[in-house]
């Protein structure tokens, strides 16, 4: 069992621990932050009826809309924020922030300015277009979770909530894979999403920051990927029905886990949600079903006869795929706040096929298959 979170100003005494003589400069800094913690309201969880000023950060990627979606239907004052353009999809009352995590400086700026009470910090690189850009991706998903973090500490934030992924895990592990096991990833986006959770896990236990993150699969949706290894998945849906076929980048036994985008973004608001108290870990894995690619071509062409897909792996990205596991234990998540997905590959089929319609008419937007591009 973690450590509970300490009150608001807790680590404040631990600066005037030091050996020797404080100097004037340091008892003024001292005063300063000690004022500043008196004057915090104390810090916020989702779990409460209270409603909450919330900040998304990259919710210009696959799963932002959605999520903001969730947070405005539970009565939350969402505000979006990330380095693209507002999408065209989001409602126009939403208000949105350009912000670029990698820049400390600005981010400071906008949790002044905002106030936040809690942060969904998604603003990453994902597998596929960091592998391309290896840089890059360090910069935004290790740079810009450590400065979303400082930002939280810095501005009372009462929680942040994170979003990790199954490609924390590196090959050889036992299948079904547990939580706590290795963490041996071989991509940089698994390796900076592994410091992602350990940073979290330490500004939590060190300075209260109310850290959670789920580890996410693949997540299915209508809403254009990029950038991902796991987009094969939904693309199968979106190509086929735009194309009427698609070729997939990897082998037909190619075996993930997979989700569909509402389980997805419902973990992310029940962990949220779920007393700190039941909490036995900061980071959980998550599952819903695990098919081979050939399997969810199965259940695309059952739903779709006219729809024709094939495969044509592409080394680079059928090594990562590899290097992940084909199945994830959840049983913690289950166990301590109630974790239970709704789909399955064939129910998730059903739902979405209708979906994937409405965004290709209300889209011409080319799908972005190759891996390398702007943050998001
Ligand atoms: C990716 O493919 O990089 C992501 C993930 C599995 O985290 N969808």
């Amino acid at each position: 069992m973690k450590p509970r979170a300490r009150p608001p100003g807790a680590d404040v005494g631990d600066l005037s621990c030091g050996a020797g003589e404080a100097s004037p400069r340091r008892l003024r800094a001292l005063a300063a932050i000690r004022d500043d913690a008196r004057g915090r309201a104390p810090r916020a969880a989702l779990g409460g009826a209270q409603r909450m000023k919330i900040l998304v950060t990259g919710a210009g990627g696959q799963v932002g809309l959605d999520l903001i979606r969730r947070l405005r239907e539970r009565g939350h004052e969402v505000h979006g924020s990330d380095l693209l353009e507002r999408p065209k999809a989001a409602p126009r009352d939403l208000p949105w922030h350009r912000l670029d995590v990698t820049d400390a400086a600005m981010i400071d700026a906008r949790f002044a300015e905002l106030r936040p009470q809690a942060v969904f910090h998604l603003a990453a690189l994902l597998s596929a277009r960091g592998e391309t850009r290896p840089q890059l991706a360090y910069a935004v998903n290790q740079t810009g979770t450590f400065n979303v973090l400082e930002a939280c500490r810095n501005h009372g934030v009462g929680q942040l909530v994170f979003t990790s992924t199954i490609a924390v895990f590196g090959p050889g592990l036992p299948s079904p894979v547990a939580d706590a096991v290795p963490l041996l990833p071989t991509t940089m986006y698994g390796i900076t999403k592994v410091a992602g959770e350990l940073l979290g896990d330490y500004y939590f236990r060190r300075y209260g920051v109310d850290f959670r993150a789920v580890r996410f699969p693949g997540l299915i949706s209508a809403t254009l990927p990029g950038g991902g290894t796991s987009d094969y998945a939904p693309l199968m849906y979106i190509e086929g029905l735009r194309n009427g076929r698609y070729e997939a980048f990897c082998r037909p036994d190619t075996r993930i886990p997979m989700m569909y985008m509402p389980d997805g973004i419902r973990a992310l608001v029940d962990l949220a949600a779920a007393p700190r108290e039941r909490l036995s870990r900061s980071v959980y894995n998550i599952a819903a079903f695990s098919p081979t690619a050939q399997e969810i071509a199965d259940s695309v062409t059952r739903a779709l006869p006219e729809v024709s897909i094939t495969f044509a792996p592409d080394p680079r990205r059928q090594a990562i795929l590899d290097s992940w596991p084909d199945a994830i234990d959840d049983a913690l998540a289950r166990r301590d706040w109630g974790w239970a997905p709704e789909y399955d590959l064939d129910q998730m089929t059903t739902a979405l096929i209708p979906e994937v319609r409405a965004l290709l008419q209300a889209t011409d937007t080319d799908v972005d298959e190759t891996p390398a591009g702007a943050a998001s």
